[in-house]
Formats: C-alpha cells, sequence, structure tokens
C-alpha cells in the first residue's frame, strides 16, 4: 500500500511539473483528486488494510491528497500570473511611436484666395452681399446700362434659360438689388460664379468666378478708387508691387479703367509669366455711370460711386502659377492636395 501510495505521489508530481494550462490542471486533479480519482480511490481501499495499519495508511493518504491540493493550487496561481503577464506585454502600448496623421482636407485655392480678398475687404470697411445665379434681363442688363444692341446681350456670350431669364454673367446683379434697398454710404463687395458662353480652353471656363465692388457716397472720386484698389493690390501682390491705371471703357462706368500691377514673377522686367510686358491685367474698374445710379433710384446729382470687378480665376491662376484654368474646376485630388 506504500509503495502504490509513493507511486501515485510520484506519477501526480510528474504530471503537474508538465501541465502548463489550467485546463491540464482540471484534469489532473480529477484524474487524482476527483470522485473516480486514484488517490480517492485508495481510500476506498483502506478496508483491505490490516486494522492496525489502517490510520497509519490513511494518514498517509489523506497528507498524500492535502499535498496534491496544495500542490495544484500554487500551480494554477502561476499559470494565471503567467497568462496576465503575457496578455499585459500583448497590449502594451509604445507611447513614443509616432501618431499616425489624419488626413484633413484643404481649402480650394479659389477659396483661399477668396478668403484673402474677403478679409482684405472688410478690413477695408466693405460688406459681403449675395445675390441669385438666375437673373432677370432687366438686373443683368438693363440696370448696368448695357444696350439693347450690346453684344454681351448675344445668345452667342450669354447662356438664356428663357425669355429675359438668364445666367447671371457678372456679379453686378447683387449690388444693383443692394442699392435698391440700402441707402448710402453703401460699401460691398459680391463674390460668386458667373457664367458665359466661352469655348474651353486653358484660359476660358464657362462658369468662373467674380468678385465685384461698389462703393456710393456723397463726394466719392477717382481717387478713391485708386486708393482702394492700389491698398488691395499691395496685400494680395506684396508692398512693393506698382500697380497702374489705363484708360477703358464698360457700358456701367464713366470713366472707365483696367489695372494692372507689375509682374510679381519678374517684379516688372519682364519674362514668360507676364509674356515680356512687365504688367499684368488684374481688374476693371470706373466710377459708377449716372445711368446707373438714376435705374437704382439714386440721384447722380447727389451721390457718386466706384464700381469694379476682379476675376478670381485668373488672379488664383497667377498667384500659384497654375497653368490651366480647367485643373481648378476639375476636382483631381493630386493637384488640390498641393495646397496644403
Ligand atoms: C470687368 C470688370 C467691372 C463693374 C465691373 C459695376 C457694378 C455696378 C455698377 C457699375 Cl453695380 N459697375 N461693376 C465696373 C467696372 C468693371 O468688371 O472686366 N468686367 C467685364
Amino acid at each position: 500500500m506504500k509503495e502504490k501510495i509513493e507511486a501515485i505521489r510520484q506519477a501526480a508530481a510528474n504530471a503537474l511539473g508538465s501541465a502548463s494550462t489550467q485546463e491540464e490542471l482540471e484534469a489532473l486533479r480529477v484524474k487524482y483528486l476527483g470522485k473516480k480519482g486514484e488517490l480517492t480511490g485508495l481510500l476506498k481501499q483502506l478496508g483491505s488494510v490490516a486494522p492496525e495499519e489502517r490510520p497509519k495508511i490513511g494518514q498517509i493518504v489523506n497528507k498524500a491528497k492535502q499535498d496534491l491540493e496544495e500542490a495544484i493550487a500554487n500551480h494554477r496561481a502561476v499559470i494565471s500570473r503567467a497568462a496576465a503577464e503575457k496578455k499585459l506585454a500583448l497590449e502594451a502600448i509604445d507611447i513614443t511611436m509616432p501618431a499616425k496623421q489624419k488626413k484633413v482636407g484643404v481649402l480650394h485655392p479659389l477659396n483661399r484666395v477668396l478668403e484673402q480678398m474677403i478679409d482684405i475687404f472688410k478690413s477695408m470697411g466693405f460688406d459681403v452681399v449675395d445675390g441669385p445665379e438666375v437673373e432677370t434681363d432687366h438686373y443683368n442688363f438693363e440696370c448696368l446700362n448695357v444696350p439693347e444692341d450690346h453684344p454681351a446681350r448675344d445668345m452667342q456670350d450669354t447662356f438664356y434659360l428663357a425669355d429675359k431669364l438668364l445666367l447671371r454673367t457678372q456679379t453686378s446683379a447683387a449690388q444693383i438689388r443692394t442699392m435698391e434697398t440700402r441707402k448710402p454710404p453703401i460699401r460691398v463687395i459680391c463674390p460668386g460664379r458667373v457664367f458665359r458662353a466661352d469655348e474651353v480652353d486653358a484660359t476660358h471656363s464657362p462658369v468662373f468666378h467674380q468678385i465685384e465692388g461698389l462703393v456710393v457716397d456723397k463726394g466719392i472720386t477717382m481717387c478713391d478708387l485708386k486708393g482702394v484698389l492700389e491698398q488691395f493690390a499691395k496685400e494680395i501682390y506684396g508692398e512693393d508691387t506698382k500697380v497702374r491705371f489705363r484708360p477703358s471703357f464698360f457700358p456701367f462706368t464713366e470713366p472707365s479703367v483696367e489695372v494692372d500691377v507689375t509682374c510679381s514673377e519678374c517684379g516688372g522686367k519682364g519674362c514668360r509669366v507676364c509674356k515680356g510686358d512687365g504688367w499684368i491685367e488684374i481688374l476693371g474698374a470706373g466710377m459708377v455711370h449716372p445711368n446707373v445710379l438714376r435705374s437704382c433710384g439714386i440721384d447722380p446729382d447727389e451721390y457718386s460711386g466706384f464700381a469694379f470687378g476682379i476675376g478670381l480665376d485668373r488672379l488664383t491662376t497667377t498667384k500659384y502659377k497654375i497653368s490651366d484654368i480647367r485643373l481648378l474646376f476639375e476636382n483631381d485630388k493630386r493637384f488640390l492636395e498641393q495646397f496644403d
């Protein structure tokens, strides 16, 4: 009997040494200590042991059971500690790793330049006004002193939706509405999309963007026009930029001017960007024609004003040296991402 106990004890100790999971431990416990377990079985055989030996043998078996229970409990603790340590090691976070950069969108180059322009004009006291893209002949042409037979009114140049209903060719109409509803002093700019039935090429698109400005008050002169536009040009192109005003013609202004700035690429010496000229045209402007003031109910003998129109697309392409206006409308991410 003693040898049997010793053999089982030895076998159990060996099995315990090679058990590495909780499941294996549990199987081991059942094998030796369960209801039908080997050590439990020994206790049942006590009857066949000589009576004087029984207490001794019983004690030895119980001791073996106790030792094994203790050993299993210890081993259980070791295994679960090892498992917890392994889990922690797997979940460890290396806080010295560089963070993943989340890609966020960037402003479209047109919006970048637009925001800059709005900031400049706001700082000079201008409000931003908005208007519909679908306009009437009345607001788009008639109020602006554009004669019935003017080529701009031709189907070739303007998108008509119906008789006397069209896609605005400039944002002036929004300013006409402003003059109808506000009393001078008026200082507004109106940015927006405009439409012309142009052939598409590197410098023309049937949809493009304009920012028009309008100032109306008592005693407004060409000096105010020059001062505001010169300040604008210097803020957009840099303090060293020179500005020149050339006589021009628009039906809605008299006198009218076109405004050039010294080429920001070559500083006025002449290069590929300015086509050797040294100057780049950036906008058209003039003193608001008395007929336009009159059509909005403003007395031209009491008030005067100046207005200007700036092509946002051309300003953007020259500022960022973009070779083709179509790039602004294709929404190719590879192009847009460059304006980070
Ligand atoms: C250009 C430049 C211009 C205006 C737009 C304007 C607006 C009102 C009254 C008078 Cl409400 N004028 N806008 C003035 C001069 C030039 O645009 O190149 N246009 C074809």
